[in-house]
């Protein structure tokens, strides 16, 4: 046997290798390496990665599909957006990593400003983001300069831009903390929020919840056609629980 104090350093999972296709989580690993690259780029927080595995949970119980309610919620989402006079979308590192393109494609098509906005806020991790949109087709992307506050929040997480957030009467803050959606909507704000739990409070505090993985959700907004009818969130968000039960009493069934 041979016995050394050498630290091995090659780890256990390499995150960055060629996952194959055949993988039967091959959706799921090639996300997860976009939030690991995210990290190493310096535009995802680490705890963006902590953020992600709550929400990896919450898919599995969905079933990793749109789901009826998340499709009304995102065809409502389009509506309230082409409705609006000054809509902004809020990117944060997540939604950086995650959906780059789809995201500057959702902001072009529903005519949304784009908005860098971080709840673990550095100027420097600012500018990496607004490079790396403007890398992947963004024009005008706002966020480092801004000389706004939203009223209720300590200093850094309020900071947002005149011509923007502050502004805005319709935001979409994807992957959001509860906090600033509240804060948001005491502004009299339309929310609306991308976030697979439904039970957080920014689900609860939104006007419009799209309970989804954002890496489906967003291709989705692109195509949608925008909802013509009532949109209730509350009554959305039952629906999506009550799918949820019935998809976990149905495999606990299965098993006794
Ligand atoms: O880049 P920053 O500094 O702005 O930080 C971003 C994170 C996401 C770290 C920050 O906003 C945060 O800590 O958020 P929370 O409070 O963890 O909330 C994130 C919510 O998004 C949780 O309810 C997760 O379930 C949900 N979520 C995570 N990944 C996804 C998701 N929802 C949709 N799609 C996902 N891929």
């Amino acid at each position: 046997m041979c016995v050394t104090n050498k630290v091995i350093s090659t780890p256990y999972i390499d995150v960055n290798m060629d996952i194959p296709e055949s993988h039967p989580r091959y959706i799921s690993l090639k996300t997860r390496q976009k939030l690991v690259e995210g990290v190493e780029k310096g535009i995802t927080s680490k705890a963006g990665l902590i953020a992600h595995g709550r929400g990896e949970a919450l898919d599995y119980m969905i079933g990793e599909e749109t789901i009826e309610p998340a499709l009304k919620a995102e065809r409502a989402a389009v509506r309230a957006i082409l409705d609006a006079d000054d809509p902004v979308i809020s990117v944060n590192g997540n939604v950086a990593a995650l959906v780059p393109g789809e995201i500057v494609a959702l902001s072009n098509i529903l005519k949304a400003k784009l908005e860098v906005n971080l709840f673990h806020r550095t100027d420097e991790r600012i500018d990496r983001i607004i490079k790396w949109l403007k890398e992947h087709g963004a024009e005008e992307i706002l966020g480092d300069e801004p000389d706004a506050e939203i009223p209720g929040l300590d200093h850094a997480r309020a900071l947002c831009a005149s011509e923007g957030i502050y502004t805005a009467d319709v935001v979409l803050v994807p992957l959001e903390d509860g906090d600033r959606a509240q804060a948001l909507s005491k502004m009299g704000k339309t929310v609306i929020t991308i976030d697979l739990n439904p039970l957080s409070r920014t689900s609860r505090t939104a006007d419009i919840t799209i309970v989804d993985n954002i890496v489906r959700a967003v291709p989705m907004m692109i195509e949608l056609e925008p909802l013509d009818s009532a949109f209730d969130n509350d009554e959305n968000l039952a629906d999506v629980l009550e799918h949820m039960s019935k998809r976990l009493l149905l495999q606990a069934g299965e098993l006794s």
